[in-house]
């Protein structure tokens, strides 16, 4: 699939059986219960702020990214997933504790998630390891920023307080010269890969492989490029000449049939206004590229060390990223909406024993299902709060039937509800988009309030959260969340 160029794939319907459903009844332990020693190793690694432009995913054309196709290539590759929320701090927090935002009251970026009600005392993926005999150690940007937690580690790189390196910025800013554009910039920094935040990062996993290490362990590393500002080394630039450039296929209309609520999140008199006005927009989405591809590297590094390491065939992979991004589709730049655009991301999984090599599964999955899809295949006990299901009948036939869409919420009480073929928006004041993605990859025609889809409409509504928890505000998590308090939060 192409989404820049438009070509597009059809997809068969989400088929919502009973069949699918049993599915789930009898989970099989892939490994043995036992003692800690005969589990595999999980080597989780986290990607900020990448959408589906990687090579194996077809999100761009340009797009060089070898050593994400070759990972894709050994296991599942989830061409269909979806995060919780399309932010980060509420995205990892949902992914970390399995929980909904919409459980948890965590939407935004600040809101501080273990002061959730819900939250509070979650055990996160790691801490559930280290119930059952792992070690767990992690380095770089896990947790969103401002929301360590040493609870959740043995250790960490740099520290247990502060979760990611400091990353080199060039001599004068802003490079793109948008005034007041604060990290919203991009250009080259002239410096060697290794003074790279991530780089220090994957420097410090690769050394973790080469340990010997006398329990089974959980490795979390964590990039933060691509996510702004997109500073990296020159030669990345240089992979993309700005006029060779393809940029996003854009309707300069396609918000005339969006929701108001929906048009307040795309906000084209903001960043896409400068965007043109500074004509910066090839130069903007070279830039992503570039840390794309940058830290396409760093993926290799720790590949290749696992690779040479004593851990080669008795580790699972699985490499996610928080959500997707827009750049320009929709008039719209960063995540926080709840279009294709930021709610799709990366995932794949290699499980040895568990998955073949080079299978892709189209099937609407979420970041929720990563905890109990680890569950199963370590065989650690199961955790009936968890809110995703194990993505194993998919490890093992990416073509097996799937009962359940992936929701996305934006925001107390927005939601999108995506399946195979479509995706529902439902905002706080009851407005609704519907797409028909195997029409309309784009999500250009807002086919809502067309009543022949009453029906579609309908069959996606049911999967809508009916908690619909008050936000955790900082400092104040019994306060209610007020539109105009979310909106003005979202900026910061
Ligand atoms: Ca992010
Ligand atoms: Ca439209």
């Amino acid at each position: 699939m192409n989404r820049i160029s438009g070509c597009m794939s059809r997809r068969d319907f989400l088929k919502l059986t009973a069949a699918g459903a049993a599915m789930f009844a009898a989970p099989v332990p892939v490994f043995s219960a036992g003692t800690g020693a005969n589990r595999p190793n999980v080597l989780f690694m986290a990607i900020d702020d990448l959408n589906d432009w990687i090579g194996c995913l077809g999100g761009h054309p340009d797009v060089k990214t070898p050593n994400f196709d070759r990972l894709a290539a050994r296991g599942v590759l989830f061409t269909n997933a979806h995060c919780s929320a399309p932010a980060c701090n509420p995205s990892r927090a949902s992914l970390m504790t399995g929980i909904l935002p919409s459980t948890s009251g965590v939407y935004h970026n600040p809101d501080p998630w273990r002061k959730s009600p819900v939250l509070k005392d979650a055990v996160t993926i790691p801490q559930h390891f280290m119930a059952h005999g792992y070690s767990a150690v992690g380095g770089g940007k896990i947790y969103h920023g401002g929301f360590p937690d040493p609870p959740s580690w043995q250790d960490y790189f740099p520290s247990q307080q502060k979760n990611k390196p400091d990353d080199p910025e060039p001599a004068s800013l802003p490079v793109n010269g948008i005034p007041n554009t604060g990290p919203f910039d991009w250009g080259p920094v002239d410096v060697p890969d290794e003074e790279m935040g991530d780089r220090q990062v994957a420097a410090w996993a690769a050394k973790e492989l080469s340990k010997k290490h006398d329990k089974p362990f959980f490795l979390a590393c964590g990039f933060f490029r691509p996510h702004l500002p997109w500073y990296v080394p020159p030669k990345y630039f240089d992979m993309y000449p700005p006029d060779n450039i393809t940029l996003p296929t854009v309707n300069d209309n396609d918000l005339d049939d969006v929701p108001p609520i929906g048009r307040k999140m795309a906000r084209p008199e903001g960043d896409h206004a400068k965007v043109i006005e500074y004509n910066q927009w090839r130069k903007a989405v070279q830039g992503y590229l570039a840390c794309i591809s940058f830290v396409d590297t760093c993926v290799g590094r720790v590949i290749d060390a696992l690779d040479s390491s004593a851990y080669a065939n008795n580790t699972i992979v699985v490499l996610w990223s928080d959500h997707g991004w827009h750049l320009g589709e929709k008039l719209h730049w960063r995540k926080f909406s709840l279009w294709e655009e930021a709610t799709h991301n990366v995932l794949m999984v290699v499980a040895p024993g568990v998955t073949q090599p080079g299978q892709r599964c189209s099937r609407p999955v979420s970041m929720l299902d990563i905890y109990p899809t680890l569950i199963e295949l370590c065989n650690l006990a199961s955790k009936s709060e968890l809110q995703g299901k194990s993505l194993l009948p998919l490890l093992k036939n990416p073509q097996a039937q799937w009962d359940r869409p992936a929701v996305t919420t934006h925001g107390r009480e927005n939601h999108s509800v995506r399946s195979e073929q479509y995706r529902y928006i439902r905002y706080s004041d009851g407005t609704e988009e519907l797409y028909d993605h195997q029409n309309d990859q784009l999500e250009w025609t807002n086919l809502a309030n067309d009543p022949k889809y009453a029906g579609v409409k309908k069959q996606h509504a049911q999967w809508l959260p009916t908690t619909n928890a008050p936000e955790v505000l900082p400092g104040a998590n019994k306060e209610e969340s007020t539109p105009q308090k979310s909106a003005a939060r979202r900026k910061k």
